[in-house]
């Protein structure tokens, strides 16, 4: 199916055979609960060695000077180490605003419904989400400011899951220090664009970034926190306050919350950020910008919505409610044709079960060599997937009925096998990143 098919899932990619041979290396076997240097196990030289090695290439590959920066780079992924920056720096049940998933943010910025508490990290914090203004699409950084001067918050999140532009750190930077909090961002979708300097960078404005390493940083699945050290603010009569963010980050990742470090990960992610410091990975970023950009204006040519109307980024979150269609019958049909993509909630859906949009990213196609020419191809394929089902299928129907309804239209399922086949035969063409040499 990787090979032959289409990879659109935004937060997907295919990683080098290096990355796959540090993962699959004896680095697994070893246990080394601690940190460089001082471990609770023996025998751990050339993990120390490993460690210390992938913390400078993470500072190198985002140009941080380390005495302004420090990185802890053992969290398991993403949501682990958001939760080890909570942990660290908001105490329970103190407060935290990121971007409300519905609106394009992420489970671990704090998500609940109205009736639940779905994330640990609203359970454990206290979260108000900000939102996107429904009618554009983009962040109401109006309202966050507006909210965050009543809930006080003590850390404000910036970033995304599913969102096509680049955000206004410099805004929510001034935001966080009204309210004396820190800034943090989670960068995980757009690191391997912000390595590659394409887009703006978070660590000029903020206080934390975490990330995984697996989305556009094209490494293996992990997590990093980075971190500022040195001098936090200067007071009027210029007396200095420090950052404590160093030992309070460490001791909530180990041994707050993990265990013994995935030494075969960390290993994995030395390699992906050396090659993300490659005049090729830059080129690859550029390609990745470009192709999204393709792949929207030409959904844009065959009548579809986009939300902001574009991309700034990986991802374009397309908009069906025009359709007579929804996020979950259509990711279902597109998976039938081997299109992988998946539904989102758009700003203003009403119901999160039955969310009107489709997520799309460019990343992983771009690292099997597809250009803008290409991607306007998957776009005439996705159209032909036939997102508007017409006539055929009961709108009202539930998911599970619609599939039932699918797998039983012969005429639809004719059409499909058709489109399957020209999308593998299409998708057969292209390199498959990671794969042994033949
Ligand atoms: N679940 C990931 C995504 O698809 O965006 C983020 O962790």
């Amino acid at each position: 199916m990787q090979t032959y098919g289409l990879e659109l899932i935004a937060s997907e990619n295919f990683t080098s055979r290096a990355v796959l041979e540090a993962l699959g290396s004896c680095m697994n076997n070893k246990y080394s609960e601690g940190y460089p240097g001082q471990r609770y196990y023996g025998g751990t030289e050339h993990v120390d060695e490993l460690e210390r090695l992938c913390q400078k290439r993470a500072l190198d590959a985002y140009g941080l000077d380390s005495e302004k920066w420090g990185v802890n780079v053992q969290p398991y992924s993403g949501s682990p180490a958001n939760f080890a920056v909570y942990t660290a720096i908001v105490e329970p049940h103190g407060r935290i605003m990121g971007l409300d998933l519905p609106d394009g943010g992420h489970l671990t910025h704090g998500f609940m419904t109205e009736k639940k508490k779905i994330s640990a990290t609203s359970i454990f914090f206290e979260s108000m989400p900000y939102k996107v203004n429904p009618e554009t699409g983009y962040i109401d950084y109006d309202r966050l400011q507006e909210n965050a001067r009543l809930f006080h918050p003590k850390l404000i999140i910036a970033g995304t899951s599913c969102y096509s532009r680049n955000l206004d750190y410099a805004r929510m930077r001034r935001i966080a220090d009204e309210n004396s909090a820190y800034l943090m961002a989670d960068m995980a979708h757009i690191s391997g664009l912000v390595a590659a300097g394409v887009v703006p960078s978070p660590f000029e404005y903020c206080d934390i970034v975490s990330t995984t390493t697996h989305k556009t940083l094209r490494g293996c699945r992990a997590g990093i926190i980075f971190y500022r050290r040195g001098v936090r603010s200067v007071d009027a009569k210029g007396k200095e306050t420090l950052y404590n963010l160093e030992s309070l980050i460490n001791q909530a990742v180990f041994p707050g919350l993990q265990g013994g470090p995935h030494n075969h990960a960390i290993a994995g992610v030395a390699v992906a950020l050396k090659q993300a410091m490659t005049p090729e990975f830059r080129a690859y970023q550029m390609q990745v910008l470009v192709n999204c950009k393709a792949l929207a204006n030409a959904l844009i040519n065959h009548g579809y919505n986009i939300v902001t109307g574009g991309s700034d980024n990986h991802l374009i979150l397309l908009d069906l409610r025009s359709k007579s269609t929804d996020g979950g019958r259509a990711e279902k049909v597109l998976e039938a044709c081997a299109i992988a993509c998946n539904k989102n909630t758009c700003p203003g859906d009403k119901s999160a079960l039955r969310p009107s949009g489709l997520r799309f990213g460019s990343p992983a196609l771009t690292s099997r060599g597809l250009v803008e020419e290409d991607f306007r191809k998957v776009a005439e394929f996705i159209h032909r997937g036939n997102l508007n089902h017409k006539g055929s299928l009961d709108p009202k129907a539930t998911l599970k009925e619609f599939k039932e309804a699918l797998a039983q239209g012969e005429k639809f399922q004719q059409r499909v096998a058709e489109l399957k086949a020209e999308v593998e035969a299409f998708s057969g063409q292209f390199p498959m990143p990671g794969l042994p040499e033949l």
